[in-house]
């Protein structure tokens, strides 16, 4: 949509426009159909508090979201949830967990949802072995003695398949972790593929970025690698992807600005004063695997990537993309993507404005508490 388009509808509706002065715009559409300016609109959802509105009715419907998530870990697939929970203009449809322990990963996303005031969210917990958790997981998000409690009659994969089959081609299918589960799906019901509105990934590093003048090595890239059988499989099957890869991730310099971090801390809102306690937990974590992988200490850093994926399905406007086509490579346990006339087609993000992107994610935040 560009500002000197104009809008045509032809149903009979009416849309108010409300300013922060108390004032409103009543625009209404007749059966005959009539266009108004975008020009003019656009300077109307400026105007605080009518965004979201003037939005969704002119788009459409809110966004429909699945995520399937390893929340439980570092501080952003939490992070990544609280945003989309907390936008006006997504609708979380379900939570599917994988990696690890799932049951426990179920409970935090629980958490976090209750926190936020959207228990009735469905979450199922996936696949995934308890025993390879890092154990410091369970001291970040739960409090003392608090009790694991998940139940689900059905297993994550069967919900997505359940979820994408009741709303063809409506539900945008999220992943922010390993694609265990949503390769299961797949396996059980190959035509997934065509329900799905668009399958929507964090993984994978194209290029191996460099930060401080050092290459970040291929294995800090968590989800592809984790299982990449499931990954090559999801990533093979024909979906309408989107990729964000783990180098747009680590391009950010200066991922959250202590100036900008502390604004983050004063936010008196328990879900994001929960992020903000595992944030700082997950600091100390990383310095350890920073060391491991003998990188600069400077990069121990609050790098935003899961988060990132959800800007850019709330704020498209934030990034560039780029259609691309791939052939999938393994010649060790970290996939590689070569590019080539023809193997996997997908829109890769090639840029972010990390600014906007932090400056949406706090405004978003501290709308919570006011
Ligand atoms: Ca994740």
């Amino acid at each position: 949509m560009k500002k000197n388009d104009k809008i045509s509808y032809r149903s009979r509706r009416a849309l108010r426009i409300g300013g922060s002065d108390g004032s409103s715009t009543l625009l209404l559409a007749t059966k005959s159909g009539c266009s108004l300016p975008v020009k003019r609109l656009l300077a109307k959802e400026k105007t605080e508090g009518s965004i979201p509105f003037t939005r969704s009715f002119f788009m459409g419907q809110k966004l429909k979201l699945l995520i399937d998530t390893d929340i439980g870990g570092e501080v952003e697939d939490a992070m990544a949830l609280t945003l989309v929970v907390a936008s006006s203009e997504a609708e979380v449809v379900g939570v599917t967990t994988v990696t690890g322990d799932t049951n426990f990963r179920a409970h935090v996303a629980k958490k976090i949802l209750s926190l936020l005031g959207r228990k009735e969210v469905p979450v199922i917990p996936g696949i995934g072995n308890p025993k390879t958790m890092r154990g410091w997981e369970y001291n970040a998000f739960l409090d003392e003695n608090e009790k694991i409690e998940v139940k689900s009659q059905i297993t994550a994969s069967d919900f997505i398949i359940e979820s994408l089959s009741r709303n063809p081609k409506e539900t945008t299918l999220v992943g922010i972790g390993p694609l265990t589960n949503i390769a299961k799906a797949l396996d059980k019901d190959p035509s997934i593929v065509n329900k799905v509105k668009r399958l929507v990934l964090m993984g994978g590093i194209i290029k191996p970025p460099i930060f401080k003048g050092k290459q970040i090595p291929r294995g800090f890239e968590y989800n592809f690698c984790n299982d990449s059988l499931s990954a090559e499989k999801v990533l093979k099957a024909g979906f309408p992807l989107e990729l964000l890869p783990g180098d747009i991730t680590f391009h950010q310099r200066d991922p959250w600005p202590p100036e900008e971090l502390v604004k983050l801390k004063r936010i008196n809102h328990p879900a994001v004063k929960l992020l903000m306690r595992v944030n700082d937990i997950w600091m100390v974590e990383m310095r350890k695997n920073v060391d491991k992988a003998k990188l600069p200490l400077n990069f121990v850093q609050p790098w935003i990537n899961d988060t990132l994926l959800m800007v850019y399905l709330l704020k498209p406007e934030f990034f560039e993309t780029k259609e691309k086509v791939f052939k999938w490579q393994l010649p060790d346990k970290y996939p590689r993507f070569v590019e080539s006339n023809n193997g996997i087609r997908m829109k890769v993000i090639t840029k972010a404005n990390y600014r906007a992107t932090r400056k949406f994610l706090l405004k978003t935040f501290q709308k919570l508490s006011s």
